[in-house]
């Protein structure tokens, strides 16, 4: 080697979550988990990283769940934005700025961003009907009409579909409409004007594009293709909304007749605050040079893109956002690689934030360190399919894996070596054939698992990892260095000296899954930083002979099938009843 390695420039966004609530765990395993994991792991291999992530503060949900909570929408964000960052922190999510869409960074660029659209005739006026309500004195979404279904008699209908017979309906359709939100009779359908983003014009360009990404995963191809191509194919989409709260409606700087009193609807806006959140990153004082991440003519041509998103947000970044940015005519960055996720259920359902079922951010930190979720979550990624969490499968897993397998290890040696050597690495001995053994196993399992990490295949990559703890589990176990020591000490010394150095393979190497774990390893073995391996050969040297250690406190407790069943019990309904 030539002592330089090929540093890679690496921008990372998470979906952003929404302000209206804290997250579920099956929202974490989509988006900020993976992407974190990502993130770490290319900084560990010595790419330089800007992971990013913000919240998602615009749209009627987030005016609705502030009038619930009876606060000023801004305020609500404001308080929301920071109870999200800190269970970020909690779950040892590393973005490197955790934005806000509502910032004026944002609001300038979607205005930009609308400007250029207009400029390059994508966007069309187009007048509508909508329903307005006098009580509330505004516009309604119709998610926010109700009514009694003209078809089957429902009388909790929606205006887009009626939830007990499932038909699609229309506002109008209803019987007896009234708003969601004050129960008001007293509707109106009034004439609107709103923007639309001609994204069928852009068309034939999307599709090439996305034929180009011959190694994206297919849940995130499928999705895209079947949007473009499918029946009435790639719809325009209106991009404003008839609301107080968002971004005003401008031409750039320029004021946009017809639009007074529009916002910009959420999902244009959101995307572009991954663009937005670089610029606020560097205002911040955090870094410099936004620009040399987002745009290809300052820097951003040798830059390599991912997104991470759940498949229900696949639509807006193949299609809705790209349209932006190319629509744009402008040199900015598009997604090199999209990695997306199906969902994961609860106990036989779904997670529901509305009843409240399934383990929420907050209440996982509550009960046990994020490592245990960390490794359970991304171990479990539904990569390829839905998967689902039980408690009986947490418990089963974490006890093993965690407890049993890396933390027994650990524990292990440590202890017999602190009893017989003392906390110093023993000196003495040479690697017999069991050793060198597992040396060149070790060596196959750490190459496959640098495989599937580069193409983000996580289930794939915990999988070796796993087996990666077991091998020197296994090592250990057949070894036997306490009877060995009764008649060999040097040979002993020898074994304790391979697996300390394990024990720091093992914490480098970890560390993207169980951060906080790897950190009271590395601390234990007294490395201040850890070093990623070039080959197991070299890195079993890490610790030499003479190096002192501390035995590390308990790594991972076992869960107790008395705290899984409180918790089943505890998670399984409404949240805090
Ligand atoms: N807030 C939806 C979600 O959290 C939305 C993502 C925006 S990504 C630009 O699933
Ligand atoms: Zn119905």
């Amino acid at each position: 080697m030539n002592g330089k390695i090929m540093q890679k420039r690496i921008l990372i966004t998470s979906a952003i979550p929404y302000i209206n609530g804290i997250k579920h765990l099956g929202n974490l395993v989509g988006s900020q988990l993976p992407a974190d994991l990502f993130a770490r792991y290319n900084r560990a291999i010595g790419n330089e990283v800007l992971f990013l992530c913000a919240t998602d503060e615009h749209g009627t949900p987030a005016e609705l769940a502030a009038a619930k909570a009876g606060k000023p929408v801004a305020e609500y964000c404001a308080e929301m934005h920071d109870v999200q960052a800190n269970l970020a922190k909690g779950f040892q999510l590393s973005f490197d700025h955790f934005g806000r869409s509502s910032s004026q960074q944002n609001k300038e660029l979607t205005q930009h961003f609308a400007g250029q659209l207009a400029k390059n005739d994508f966007i069309e006026e187009v007048d509508e009907k909508q329903v307005y309500s006098h009580a509330d004195g505004r516009f309604l979404p119709d998610r926010y009409i109700e009514g009694t279904c003209p078809n089957c008699g429902y009388d909790k209908a929606r205006g887009d579909q009626c939830e007990n017979c499932t038909k699609q309906l229309d506002p109008t359709d209803l019987l007896e409409p009234r708003s969601a939100i004050s129960g008001s009779t007293d509707l109106e359908v009034r004439d609107t004007r709103h923007l639309y983003l001609k994204q069928s014009a852009l068309k034939d360009q999307l599709n090439n594009w996305i034929d180009g990404k011959i190694d994206w995963p297919v849940l995130t191809t499928s999705i895209a293709k079947k949007w473009l191509n499918d029946g009435e194919g790639l719809q325009d989409r209106g991009i404003t909304r008839d609301l107080d709260w968002g971004v005003p409606v401008k031409k750039g700087l320029e004021d946009w007749t017809g639009m007074e009193g529009k916002v910009f609807y959420v999902w244009f806006d959101a995307p572009i605050e991954y663009i937005a959140c670089a610029r606020e990153w560097e205002d911040a004082g955090k870094g410099e040079n936004w620009e040399s991440w987002w745009r290809t003519d300052k820097g951003a041509q040798d830059v390599t893109y991912y997104q991470f998103m759940g498949k229900d947000n696949v639509p807006f970044h193949t299609l809705s956002f790209p349209s932006t940015i190319i629509g744009s005519k402008e040199p900015w960055k598009l997604v090199d690689y999209i990695k997306s996720f199906n969902f994961l259920t609860y106990d036989g359902g779904q997670f529901s934030t509305s009843q409240g079922r399934g383990v929420f951010m907050d209440q996982a930190l509550e009960i046990l360190p994020s490592d245990y979720w960390r490794w359970w979550l991304l171990s479990h990624a539904p990569e390829n399919s839905d998967s689902e969490f039980t408690w009986v499968n947490f418990q089963q897993d974490t006890n093993k894996d965690l407890s049993d397998v890396l933390g027994n290890f650990v524990s292990r040696v440590t202890k017999f070596c602190r009893s017989k050597f003392g906390e110093i690495v023993p000196a003495g001995g040479e690697l017999d054939e069991r050793a060198l053994k597992l040396i060149e196993e070790m060596q196959l399992k750490f190459d496959a698992y640098e495989r599937h990490m580069n193409a983000i295949e996580i289930r794939k990559a915990a999988a070796e990892l796993r087996a990666m703890w077991v091998l020197g589990n296994e090592f250990l176990q057949s070894a036997q260095p306490w009877a060995v020591y009764k008649t060999d000490p040097e040979a002993a010394a020898a074994i304790v000296r391979l697996s300390l150095n394990l024990i720091a393979f093992y914490a480098t190497i970890s560390a993207p899954f169980i951060p906080e774990a790897a950190e009271k390893m590395l601390r234990a073995m007294q490395l201040p930083k850890a070093k990623w391996p070039t080959s197991i050969e070299n890195t079993l040297h890490t610790l030499p002979a003479e190096t002192s250690f501390t035995v590390p406190e308990n790594l991972f407790s076992k869960i107790s099938d008395e705290d899984r069943q409180i918790w089943e019990e505890k998670f399984s309904g409404k949240r805090g009843a």
